[in-house]
């Protein structure tokens, strides 16, 4: 079974690990977040994530390898991915679905991540179930 959903994430804390202490980006920065995840309007669940800085390059360019669980009330799902971030902000964010809990213990798919603003991001979770 398919089904196809979107959520917001509302990030409400967040903490930048500047493991270097440069003050700019360098291999294995950590921003390590939290916050609510928002369905039609309504908060239906909550999510955290854990980005490392995995690969940089010159102009502004990184990496990001995230790892994310979002708890809804049907279960948690785990996903997992890694993205290019250029000067010009992220490119395309495709999370891997790698399991779940619940009635998600047979989860499969995929999510999109389609940042809106500093602290809120469209997620549309494609599972497969
Ligand atoms: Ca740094």
């Amino acid at each position: 079974m398919e089904e196809v959903f979107e959520l917001v994430s509302s990030v409400t804390q967040s903490s930048f690990i500047d493991v270097d202490e440069s003050a700019a980006t360098s291999l294995g920065d950590e921003q390590v977040s939290s916050g609510d995840l928002i369905r039609d309007g309504v908060t239906v669940g909550d999510f955290g994530s854990i980005c490392t800085v995995t690969r940089t390059a010159p102009g502004d360019e990184y990496d990001l390898q995230c790892a994310v669980t979002l708890h809804l009330p049907e279960g948690r799902i785990t996903a997992e991915g890694r993205f290019t971030v250029t000067s010009v902000g992220p490119g395309p964010i495709t999370f891997a679905i790698t399991g779940g809990t619940a009635d998600y213990r047979t989860a499969q798919g995929f999510i999109t991540a389609d940042p809106v603003n500093e602290s809120e991001t469209n997620l549309t979770v494609n599972l497969i179930l």
